[in-house]
């Protein structure tokens, strides 16, 4: 392991390392760069993944790919990086993303810092040293001043505890844990359960991939809007490398991390055919731009019913059978208050004559069998069984690590009715701990990106006046997180995501608490907030 002198910066003495990052995606590789590179402290980064990648070394399976526009769905504080990478398609391909971030962090020279193949098992606050205590699956224990996770909100994938699944006796797997050897579907009798963004991205690759069947279990359907994915030519990239920086200025400044055009204010008043006319030319753009048609879509029901309204719509042209139309169009919840996902041909896969659909709300599943799946109304047979059931979003991984705060507390008894934090970044009684992308921030309600370097930037700022200060540690009050706990809920309450199950919150678990868990407010609004609040001299928190 690394051990790297930090007397000079005036960390605790007697640690093993200034700072703990657990986790190499996306967030941790920018973290370690910028305590390593910037403020000269001593890290370890401690990753279970044999390689970097987070989401994008675990997610391999067919059709994986990027919703998020290439060109936006990148680093932006590096100019060598974003000069010397080009993406050769709108919507990256999960190799691709892959070998990004494996560039990123070649460049960055950041892999000499990470620990691979080692999970975090646990990790304690000790009260007399002011120290955390991280201990790992190999039965190493190293200690640091300040501990940030980065381990991502969807990074714990979740199966259902159906009756039986272990005694399958064909391949089943995860689409998060994904094989890294080729999967044949040819000739295959395939089951693929779930149609949240993964199913919607998977099932029409299985479906091309020759099958013998295909057939779909689905608990809720779901509105897609297309990709329309396309390569990028060199007239493409020389357009966006000319306003590189307006771009991504304006992603940073929006309120979802896009930095697309929000169109207009409302459709309330609008008639159906009025809504459809300003609705079309984002439909056939594709993508996310779709999403920011009307500015109220999110909070007015009228709004909203149009646009699904619009979707289903679509569903109906596109389905050949109009009674597996109506199962595949979603009636039961608005647009966008689950996460949206981008789709290329994934309504037309229904039309094959080798794909069929059960509808688990009438036909549930009862359990797995050694050779397929029995339901209520009679078994089918699989030679596959694929698992795109979704994650233990937001909080099932850094529920998993064990952590313990002050006085013994975990932090499963502090979030025993949902998460608390302050700004979805700090813990009370969780002294130095920080969350990047924690409960309570944006995060998976934004281009991530954008939001991962707000929260890695926040902290490395905050870490740099804690050592510039001679300040050992950090941690905000409790009437403070009760407070951003108070807003977080008021904020979700006056939006539509509360009116349907959802991961968001933390619906998709059995036995967790009914809570929305990121924050609704806006990218734009909570990277002000969280800046002034460093501003106002760390306001909320005790420096000690
Ligand atoms: P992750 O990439 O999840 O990395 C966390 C890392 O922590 C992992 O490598 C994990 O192995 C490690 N880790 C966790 N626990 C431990 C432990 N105890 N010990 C050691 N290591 C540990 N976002 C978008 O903005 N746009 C998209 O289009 C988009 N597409 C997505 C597609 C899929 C299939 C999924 C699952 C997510 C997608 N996301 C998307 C969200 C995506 O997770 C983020 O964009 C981003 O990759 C998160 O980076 P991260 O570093 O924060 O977390
Ligand atoms: O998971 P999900 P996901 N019986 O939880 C169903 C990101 N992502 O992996 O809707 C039957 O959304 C469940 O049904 P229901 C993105 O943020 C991004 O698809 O709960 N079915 C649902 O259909 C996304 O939101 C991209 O009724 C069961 C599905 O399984 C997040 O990751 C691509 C069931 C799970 O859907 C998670 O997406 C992929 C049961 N017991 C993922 N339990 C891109 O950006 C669950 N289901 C491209």
């Amino acid at each position: 392991s690394e051990t790297t002198s930090h007397d000079s910066v005036g960390a605790t003495a007697g640690t093993d390392y200034d700072a703990i990052i657990v986790g190499a995606g996306f967030s941790g590789l920018y973290e370690l760069h910028r305590l390593r590179d910037e403020l000269g402290l001593s890290v370890k980064v401690i990753e279970k993944a044999d390689d970097v990648g987070g989401t994008w070394y675990w997610n391999r399976y067919p059709g994986a790919r990027c919703d998020s526009e290439s060109h936006i769905y990148c680093y932006s504080f590096n100019e060598d990086i974003l000069q010397n990478w080009e993406w050769s398609e709108r919507y990256p391909e999960q190799p691709e993303v892959l070998e990004y971030l494996r560039f990123a962090a070649d460049e960055l020279d950041l892999r000499r810092n990470i620990e691979f193949e080692t999970e975090v098992t646990s990790a304690a606050f000790d009260e007399d040293s002011g120290t955390w205590r991280i201990s790992t699956d190999d039965g190493e224990t190293v200690s640091s001043q300040f501990f940030v996770t980065a381990v991502g909100c969807l990074s714990e994938p979740y199966i259902p505890d159906f009756e039986g699944i272990e005694s399958f006796e064909g391949f089943w797997t995860h689409t998060g844990k994904w094989p890294h050897e080729p999967v044949d579907f040819e000739g295959k009798r395939v089951a693929v359960i779930g149609t949240g963004a993964t199913g919607i991205q998977v099932i029409p690759e299985v479906a091309k991939s020759d099958p013998e069947h295909l057939t779909v279990f689905q608990r809720t359907p779901n509105y897609a809007v297309p990709a329309r994915n396309r390569p990028l030519d060199d007239d493409d990239w020389e357009l966006i490398q000319s306003n590189y920086d307006e771009i991504l200025q304006r992603a940073h400044d929006s309120g979802f991390g896009f930095p697309f055009e929000v169109g207009q204010e409302t459709a309330a008043d609008m008639t159906m055919e009025e809504v459809e006319e300003a609705l079309e030319p984002r439909w056939q753009e594709g993508g996310f731009r779709f999403l920011l048609a009307f500015e109220d879509l999110l909070v007015n029901e009228e709004t909203n019913e149009k646009v699904s309204e619009f979707l289903r719509g679509k569903i109906r042209e596109t389905v050949d059978d109009p009674e597996l139309a109506e199962k595949l169009a979603p009636k039961d919840h608005y647009y966008a208050t689950k996460r949206p996902p981008l789709h290329t041909d994934y309504y037309e896969t229904y039309n094959r004559d080798n794909v069929s659909l059960v509808d688990v709300t009438e036909n549930p599943i009862e359990r797995i069998t050694p050779d397929g799946v029995q339901t209520a109304d009679g078994h089918h047979d699989f030679d596959m069984i694929i698992y795109a059931t979704g994650f233990d979003a937001m909080t099932g991984t850094l529920l998993q690590m064990d952590i313990e705060g002050r006085d013994g507390l975990t932090l499963e008894e502090k979030w025993e009715d949902g998460p608390q934090t302050y700004l979805g970044l700090t813990l009370h009684g969780f002294p130095n701990m920080f969350t990047i992308t924690g409960p309570q921030s944006p995060s998976v309600l934004s281009n991530m990106p954008v939001s991962i370097e707000h929260h890695v930037e926040w902290v490395s700022d905050t870490i740099e006046h804690l050592v510039d200060n001679d300040i050992q540690l950090i941690e905000p009050t409790k009437a403070a997180e009760e407070a951003w706990t108070t807003h977080n809920r008021q904020v979700a309450e006056s939006t539509l995501y509360t009116t349907v199950d959802s991961w968001y919150m933390n619906e998709n678990i059995p036995d967790k608490p009914t809570v929305f868990t990121p924050y609704p407010g806006g990218v734009d609004l909570y990277h002000d907030t969280i800046l002034e609040v460093a501003e106002k001299g760390y306001e909320g928190f005790e420096l000690t």
